[in-house]
């Protein structure tokens, strides 16, 4: 959100204030302050003009103000009803030089899964993008995507869904996808040049738009529709926190996880295995007991078969 919005909307948060008080608060003139008040209302925000100033009456159900407004993380978000892929327009914005920035969507055309997989991406989801610059080796990057699956797991916890993570990144609730997570990067092997976490959460969507081998899962179907606007915020706090304290991520993935434990068959490019998912370990790999030998795997498909005896 433009930065002068902001700081109108901080103001109006704490009561009505008068054009001339914000003008002089905010050292820009009257007719600018009118601008940027209708500027708002264009994006949803309901201002009231009264004779006791302007009057913040309700916040917009979604958007990238909207989500700003409010939030405790210093991301600029910027809003598209459609778009492609946000990971694609967050990638465009690290070729910019940006940092900082989560790119949101209520639809995708073009919604990537990995390995080019597709992602269905219908209107009324959680399609966001989280654009970071972590000063970290290039081998720390898979943190960031087991830290995105917390943030997620742990915001729709906060609503009442029973959801845990299947390693590496998907959100479930009793063995169907909620959610996924694609992290894309960019660096040299001692410094991260710029990271992008998607976050695809299956929110206020019908399950029965989704694919998956078993039907994927949303929170309309679990609770009903959500207040995406106070769930992304969540999720994204939850996040950035987590990003700032990279040595609490593994522990929280822990806890979260209806992995380990489990027997499993794990494909990774070159191989299946089968065998006991035992723990992870830094920066995000798999330790799998096969009976014969324990196996540190850092990327692959997880299928869970049943609980280990
Ligand atoms: C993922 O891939 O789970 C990563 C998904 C990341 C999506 C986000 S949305 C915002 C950002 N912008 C993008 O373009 N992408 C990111 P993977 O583990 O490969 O799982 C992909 C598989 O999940 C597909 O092959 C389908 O079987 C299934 N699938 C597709 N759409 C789904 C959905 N909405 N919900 C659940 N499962 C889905």
């Amino acid at each position: 959100m433009q930065e002068r919005r902001a700081d109108i909307l901080a103001h109006l948060a704490d009561g009505p204030v008068t054009g001339p008080a914000l003008a002089e608060q905010l050292d820009i003139t009257r007719a600018a302050v009118w601008k940027h008040i209708e500027a708002l209302r264009e994006e949803g925000f309901e201002i009231a003009s009264r004779e006791s100033g302007y009057r913040l009456e309700s916040i917009p159900e979604f958007g990238g103000s909207a989500v700003e407004f409010g939030l405790s993380a210093p991301f600029t978000v910027e809003y598209h009803d459609s778009i492609g892929s946000t990971n694609s327009r967050a990638r465009e914005l690290a070729a910019a030089g940006e940092q900082n920035a989560v790119v949101l969507a209520n639809e995708q055309t073009g919604g990537r899964g990995r390995l080019d997989r597709e992602w269905s991406s219908p209107s009324g989801g959680i399609w966001l993008s989280i654009l970071l610059r972590p000063e970290v080796p290039a081998v720390h990057a898979p943190l960031f995507t087991l830290a995105a699956a917390v943030a997620t797991t742990r915001a729709v916890r906060e609503l009442g869904v029973d959801a845990t993570i299947k390693w590496p990144n998907d959100v479930q609730v009793e063995g169907r996808k909620l959610a996924g997570i694609l992290t894309e990067m960019e660096g040299e092997a001692d410094r991260i040049s710029w990271l992008v976490v998607g976050i695809g959460l299956n929110a206020n969507v019908d399950s029965t738009q989704l694919p998956g081998e078993r039907p994927a899962t949303s929170l309309r179907a679990e609770i009903g529709d959500v207040d995406r606007r106070r769930l992304t915020q969540n999720l994204l706090e939850a996040f950035w926190n987590r990003s700032e304290q990279t040595e609490s991520i593994l522990p929280a993935w822990r806890e979260l996880t209806s992995t380990i434990g489990q027997r499993v068959r794990v494909e990774t490019q070159r191989e299946e295995i089968v065998g006991e998912a035992v723990g992870i370990e830094f920066p995000g790999s798999l330790i799998v007991d096969t009976g014969a030998e324990k196996l540190t795997i850092s990327a692959g498909d997880c299928e869970h078969l049943r609980p280990a005896e």
